[in-house]
């Protein structure tokens, strides 16, 4: 760190990674993945031309073959998928950029059609969300998924490891855990979902083991300056909900920064892609029991953003939506150029048309 002022384009470093600025690309779902779930042919380009972020957080990128919840989103669990990741980071580090891979279990956001034959959505409890997913035929609602057994979750903890030791091997510069927007860890975390009576539920210290259990083991595979964890202590997305949020990530919180040079948290203010003042919530007072980096997003502007990094709340700002139809994006702040829509269209699925096809300004 340096004494001078921090700004939105000063460069520092989150964990181990150096970035150049502060501007980190949230992870997007594309569902642009092949049959085998290995990244689009055109990953590589697509995030190589955003490549002027401080920081590329990959797309959501399932763990196991139970992870997955949608139709045509990637996997780290696979040769294959190694090697197709391998090809992202290396024309984004020939770029110059950074790059880390969202790790992603959907617990019961899922559907049947896209599991392996007769398996069913795992949750800590057996109860459906109130949600929808994208299948090969279209939106449907999510299967009622089983509740996890007591015995399987070191196996779970073990697919964690072996995914964050996979991205390494691909060539990211470290892991993101997901742990928001109402997917398998952020499903133990809150009591409308978690019902369970085991080590694993009631309490909020029960309720945080999974979390903390699996940022432990991928800490300790890859190493705590790689490792970062994204959390929506808000957010009402799939179904989420819980009696009260503070105390629930103050312990998170408190007890992720126990993992000694764990890298950063990334959180998700208010309702993910929309309503930031969707349920009252303290987000200084989470940031301030955290030694690490602290990536803060969701509707920030350029004006937002840089006060955010000026007074020193958060380390970075990670914007969406605005990295799919800007892929200049940074330089598109820093020169004050207005921004492209995005196109609601080719948001999920299809193939270079609204993927590597939005044009540089700069
Ligand atoms: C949009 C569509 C499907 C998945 C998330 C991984 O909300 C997602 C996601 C977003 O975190």
């Amino acid at each position: 760190m340096t004494s001078e002022t921090a700004t939105l384009f000063s460069a520092t470093r989150i964990g181990a990674i150096p970035v150049a600025n502060r501007i980190a690309m949230a992870p997007l779902t594309r569902n642009r993945a092949q049959p085998d779930r290995t990244p689009s042919p055109l990953a590589a380009t697509y995030y190589a031309q955003r490549a002027s972020a401080g920081l590329l957080i990959a797309e959501a990128t399932q763990i196991s073959p139970l992870g997955q919840g949608y139709l045509d989103t990637p996997g780290i669990y696979s040769p294959e998928q190694i090697a197709g990741w391998r090809e992202v980071t290396t024309q984004v580090h020939a770029r110059g950029g950074r790059i880390v891979l969202q790790l992603w279990h959907v617990g019961r956001i899922s559907h049947t059609s896209l599991l392996p034959q007769g398996e069913v959505p795992v949750a800590p409890s057996a109860l459906p969300a109130k949600a929808k997913t994208f299948t090969a035929q279209g939106f449907e609602d999510v299967s009622a998924p089983r509740a996890l057994a007591l015995e399987e979750i070191p196996a779970l903890i073990e697919d964690y490891r072996r995914a964050a030791r996979n991205a390494i091997e691909a060539g990211f510069d470290g892991v993101e855990v997901h742990a928001a927007n109402g997917y398998l860890i952020d499903q133990f975390l809150r009591d409308g979902s978690n019902k369970r009576q085991d080590a694993y539920g009631g309490s909020i210290e029960n309720r945080c083991r999974l979390l903390l259990e699996v940022v432990s083991a991928v800490a300790g595979a890859i190493g705590p300056e790689r490792t970062g964890v994204r959390l929506s202590p808000t957010t009402p997305a799939n179904d989420a909900h819980d009696s009260d949020p503070q105390p629930l990530f103050r312990h998170a919180v408190q007890q992720l920064d126990r993992i000694d040079g764990l890298a950063f948290i990334h959180v998700i203010e208010g309702a993910t892609g929309g309503d930031r003042d969707n349920l009252p919530f303290d987000y200084p007072a989470l940031r301030a029991l955290f030694r690490g980096a602290w990536i803060a997003n969701n509707g920030y502007d350029r004006e937002r953003a840089e006060a955010a990094v000026e007074s020193g709340y958060a380390d970075m700002v990670a914007f969406g939506r605005a990295f799919i139809a800007n892929p200049d994006l940074v330089e598109r702040l820093h020169q004050g150029i207005a921004l492209a829509e995005v196109d609601q269209d080719t948001l999920y699925g299809g193939g270079a048309h609204g993927y590597t096809d939005y044009p540089s300004a700069t």
